[in-house]
């Protein structure tokens, strides 16, 4: 499918908030992407379709996770909704035609990060959380300024702000979300 198809297909399957985030994040990973030398067409693809599964009720997730085979863990089952990422590459790639590993990467590491991530997951993961429609996290200026001088300080600093936040909020950080913290951790501190 064309990046048009999809956006008229996200449309119609997401709430209108959550489809501005999609654009948001489409066009923040390009800016990224021309930044940093990223293939285009694919951080673009990346930002369109990282949250498809988003929409998708609890429930179902864990159903549509054994429909497609992917494995879930403990924590997953019990914050369901980390699931959308993984189920949103097994989407894109049943329902919307990606075949691409590296975009199919992004889709799946976007909301807790892995150790080693590609070009393309650091951007898709930095683009997710600064895109101009957010607003809640206070470090948003910062942050953003500091995603076009240094991507890999600035991937940095939003899991340590992620842990915090969730730490703050007494929501159990998952074991990937730590792991990679700690990877990166090694490299910045
Ligand atoms: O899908 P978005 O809202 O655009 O952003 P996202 O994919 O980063 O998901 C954010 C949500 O995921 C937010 O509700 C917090 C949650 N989350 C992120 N990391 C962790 C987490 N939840 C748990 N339980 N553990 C984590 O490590
Ligand atoms: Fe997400
Ligand atoms: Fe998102």
């Amino acid at each position: 499918m064309t990046r048009i198809e999809i956006k008229k297909k996200l449309k119609e399957i997401l709430s209108p908030k959550r489809y501005e985030h999609t654009l948001g994040v489409e066009y923040t990973a390009a800016t990224l992407a021309m930044r940093y030398g990223a293939d285009m067409d694919k951080a673009l693809m990346a930002g369109l379709l990282h949250d498809c599964a988003k929409q998708v009720p609890t429930a179902e997730k864990l159903e549509a996770c054994r429909h497609f085979q992917l494995p879930v863990s403990v924590y997953e089952q019990q914050n369901p909704e980390l699931l959308h990422a993984k189920l949103g590459a097994a989407y894109a790639r049943a329902y919307y035609g990606i075949e691409d590993e590296e975009i199919l990467s992004a889709i799946t590491w976007h909301t807790t990060g892995r150790p080693g991530m590609t070009l393309l997951d650091k951007i898709l993961y930095v683009a997710d959380f600064m895109e101009p429609n957010r607003d809640q996290a206070s470090n948003l200026p910062e942050v953003r300024a500091l995603a076009y001088r240094d991507l890999d300080a600035c991937l940095f600093r939003i899991l340590e702000d992620s842990i915090t936040y969730l730490n703050s909020r007494d929501i159990v950080v998952d074991p990937m979300t730590q792991e990679t913290y700690d990877y990166y951790k090694e490299k910045y501190i």
